[in-house]
């Protein structure tokens, strides 16, 4: 049983459609956005690749040289942890186990942790055995063509069935270890470190406890505080200062938050989902994935904001209807260009609600 059998019987959850993890969206024709860094480090010669750590025989080799090893291509699909999803994309290069084969791992191995070659030296980490049995992939190819360096070319990471932000763009060191350490996503910005998309393990538990929020939600000033994953579902919130915050994974549902300030602040999969957003200051904000089904928008200022994989309505996939559909109209203000951001169904939808 492959695992995306194994964990939709156990959970009990499916998307919409078979091949869709819960509240994923899906990218239009040939799309794949831009997500996280977008360069890497100059190199002054070849790229080097390493393998370092619980080795027997360490790998420092340039990148050329992987054509010694035994080519496979994978097609897989795409599922970012903003809730876009992109399918039946094919990758070439070298097999991470093919590589560690003559590398040796150690018995005491247990995980493995890539490394990029960009300024914030980014990795992310995962059990060994697990990256080898997804079939954990050194891509050098992206559809039969070199991989392009803004989507992380020469090499970069591609870990089948799991949340993207697993697949390190950039790659330059593979190291294998026998205790984890945390990636960068799963350190810095709260990411679920199993990054399985079938069971939504997007983002850990938020870090404030249920009485120390109920005593912010109190004074309605969040502006600057980092307050991942805080449930505020429901809450009378009329007139909230959420400038500059972080609230990523923040539960807004059915939350009133008209009038509120969130200029700057990092929403990126909040749940605003039937919440009052009328009047409210979301410019400048991170809103890729976060959820604004029947959520009324009118007089809302969206400007300057990201928006990949947000959405404003729930579309059924196999023939577009739609439910839940927010309230947006001429009195919403919203980047026209912006909306490129968003899947082609919602961006429609979102045009006819402003009128144009
Ligand atoms: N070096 C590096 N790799 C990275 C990231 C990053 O910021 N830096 N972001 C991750 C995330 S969150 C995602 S969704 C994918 C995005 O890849 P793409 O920009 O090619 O779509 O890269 C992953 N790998
Ligand atoms: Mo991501």
């Amino acid at each position: 049983m492959s695992d995306h059998d194994l964990h939709s019987k156990k959970s009990g959850k499916t998307g919409l459609h078979p091949r869709l993890p819960p509240n994923q969206q899906l990218v239009a024709g040939d799309r794949w956005p831009y997500v996280g860094e977008r360069s890497c480090l100059p190199v002054d010669g070849p790229w080097m690749i390493h393998v370092t750590g619980l080795v027997k025989r360490p790998i420092t080799i340039p990148l050329v040289q992987l054509a010694q090893f035994p080519q496979t291509q994978i097609t897989t699909d795409i599922h970012c942890v903003t809730r876009w999803s992109k399918f039946d994309v094919t990758f070439g290069g070298v097999l991470l186990g093919d590589l560690l084969k003559s590398a040796e791992p150690d018995p005491a191995a247990r995980f493995v942790s890539f490394v990029a070659r960009t300024e914030r030296q980014h990795s992310s980490s995962m059990p060994l055995d697990r990256a080898l049995k997804l079939g954990t992939l050194l891509a050098t190819s992206f559809e039969e063509q070199p991989l392009p360096s803004d989507h992380g070319g020469p090499v970069r990471g591609v870990v089948p069935g799991k949340y993207f932000y697993k697949s390190v763009k950039w790659l330059e060191r593979i190291e294998i270890l026998e205790k984890d350490r945390l990636g960068f996503w799963e350190s810095d910005a709260g990411y679920h470190n199993g990054a399985d998309p079938w069971l939504e393990q997007r983002y850990i538990a938020g870090s404030i406890d249920r009485r120390e929020a109920a005593r912010l939600i109190e004074t309605r000033d969040f502006s600057g505080m980092n307050l991942l994953s805080l449930d505020a579902s429901q809450r009378d919130l009329r007139g909230l200062n959420a400038s500059n915050a972080l609230l990523r994974n923040a539960n807004f549902s059915r939350a009133n938050v008209s009038e509120s300030r969130f200029q700057g602040a990092n929403l990126s999969n909040a749940n605003f989902r039937y919440a009052d957003l009328q009047g409210a200051d979301l410019s400048q904000a991170d809103l890729e994935g976060a959820d604004f089904a029947a959520a009324d928008l009118r007089c809302a200022d969206l400007r300057g904001s990201s928006l990949f994989g947000a959405s404003f309505c729930d579309l059924d996939p196999e023939n577009d209807a739609i439910d839940a559909a927010a309230r947006l109209d001429g009195s919403t203000r919203v980047d026209i260009e912006s909306l490129d951001r968003l899947t082609k169904p919602q961006k429609e939808f979102v045009l006819r609600c402003l009128g144009q």
